[in-house]
């Protein structure tokens, strides 16, 4: 496990256990435009699912609006929205891509 020295003073020799890093979702957004298939693709490519899970977690955004694709830390999500959005864009789909605090 990852410690830290306690910081109260310079002397202290007593380790303490760090705090895990905050995490974030990687949220998809169900729209009436991107097909099914292309959301499945993003899916298998940035987030590693298998197409079974990847199907399973698409139909689950279309049929209740959203979907986490993925749970990280901050930069590692950051990443992943900029990279969908990107993506969806370059291949003129409106497919939306947000984080939010676990
Ligand atoms: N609702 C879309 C359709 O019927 C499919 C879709 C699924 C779109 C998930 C976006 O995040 C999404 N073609």
């Amino acid at each position: 496990m990852a410690v830290r020295q306690k910081e109260e003073s310079a002397l202290a020799t007593e380790l303490i256990p760090a705090e895990p890093p905050p995490l974030y979702k990687v949220l998809l957004l169900n729209d009436d435009y991107t097909p099914m298939e292309f959301v499945v693709t993003v899916l298998e490519q940035f987030f590693h699912m298998d197409r079974e899970r990847a199907t399973v977690v698409m139909l689950k955004v279309h049929n209740e609006g959203m979907g986490v694709a993925g749970i990280f830390p901050h930069n590692i999500t950051e990443s992943k929205v900029h990279q969908v959005t990107g993506y969806a864009r370059s291949h003129q789909h409106p497919l939306q891509c947000v984080m939010e605090e676990d």
